[in-house]
């Protein structure tokens, strides 16, 4: 009888698939879980590997038109080998331009941040704004803005690119344009540049918004230090949020970036949330534990907190600050409702 039953299901379930449908009964627990489950691995990428993967790159890659138009390093998520991406949202890559290079123009929807790390003379043109980066700069390209790199300096420039590349493959939009021309022309004209910051030309007769694509180091260095002031954030410490001046909401619509200082020897407690965060040690040492597993961070070393794992931060250093930039997929999943926090109130790390 419990046969005979066992095989009309079964009759059912592939007349059921012979016509592309399929019954709810067939799902099985993984794809029911109580706690979100995430593919994405904790992983740190120590600085050394990196610099050198790009002076490599520097030695034997050429940036050109229609062949490499990037010299970037990506960080592979050891649990997204196949799509070769940073986690399940978010792609993280380094960036070695040489003086007198070019990174072509193009446009994506895929949405980009840079954090420039070494170098001067560099610079980046969204739609003819010229930004010219200097370290510790956060500079954007939403999606679909034209954009090349370029340098006029001496040393190479080295900056990281952050990009929302996995989420825009999942939604299946990926649209990319070569420039059709050779340059983007660069606005400088009063009566072109829509905004010089907060200013704007009284000959202009541009009534365009601002684009406030360029955060600069001077300005995020004052604020931390402001904020250092007061008590530390329990779970971030030192914490600020790049926001759009224009919405009031987070760095761009798919991505949230942070930069957090972490006071000598002081940590963070425990907590754990459902967006993803890539973090880049920018200065100083220190220490997170990722669901129980410490990493060790220097200088230079970037690594991955999937969603839902437990996570703290400690500065090693009992006389020097440690500063982290970070760069979230929060917006997203604060868009759809599906931001959620925890957090323990204290803190394993031993100090
Ligand atoms: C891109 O357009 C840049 O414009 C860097 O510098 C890295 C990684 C994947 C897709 C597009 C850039 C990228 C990228």
């Amino acid at each position: 009888m419990k046969t005979e039953a066992k095989k009309a299901n079964e009759d059912l379930d592939r007349l059921l698939r012979q016509k592309w449908m399929s019954g709810t009964w067939r799902l099985n627990r993984e794809e029911r879980p109580l706690d979100p489950a995430t593919t994405v691995k904790p992983h740190l990428w120590k600085w050394a590997d990196i610099y050198d993967a790009l002076l490599q790159a520097r030695d034997r890659i050429g940036i050109a038109r229609g062949s490499a138009e990037r010299r970037a390093i990506r960080l592979v998520n050891p649990g997204m080998a196949e799509t070769e991406m940073t986690s399940h949202t978010m792609l993280f890559a380094f960036q070695l331009i040489q003086a007198g290079e070019l990174a072509p123009a193009h446009r994506h929807t895929m949405t980009a941040i840079r954090f420039i790390l070494q170098g001067k003379g560099g610079y980046t043109n969204v739609e003819g704004q010229k930004m010219v980066m200097e370290e510790g700069d956060l500079i954007l390209t939403p999606q679909w803005n034209w954009h090349e790199h370029a340098h006029e300096g001496k040393e190479p420039m080295i900056w990281i690119d952050g990009l929302d590349v996995p989420l825009i493959k999942a939604l299946q939009v990926i649209s990319f344009e070569p420039y059709p021309g050779t340059r983007i022309p660069v606005k400088d004209s009063p009566h072109l540049a829509p905004h010089y910051g907060m200013t704007r030309p009284v000959a202009s007769t541009s009534e365009a918004l601002p684009r406030p694509l360029h955060y600069h180091w001077r300005d995020t260095h004052l604020s931390l230090r402001h904020l250092a002031e007061r008590e530390p954030h329990p779970f971030d410490g030192v914490a600020l949020e790049y926001v759009n001046p224009l919405t009031a909401g987070p760095t761009l619509p798919t991505l949230s970036c942070w930069v957090q200082m972490l006071p000598p020897a002081t940590r963070t407690q425990v907590h754990r949330h459902t967006s993803t965060t890539i973090y880049h040690a920018f200065y100083g040492s220190g220490t997170t534990v990722i669901n129980g597993e410490p990493f060790h961070w220097d200088k230079g070393d970037t690594f991955v907190v999937p969603l839902w794992s437990w996570h703290e931060h400690a500065n090693r250093s009992a006389t020097e600050d440690a500063v982290l930039f970070s760069m979230n997929d929060a917006p997203v999943l604060k868009a759809f409702g599906l931001y959620r926090e925890e957090g323990q109130g204290e803190s394993h790390i031993g100090l």
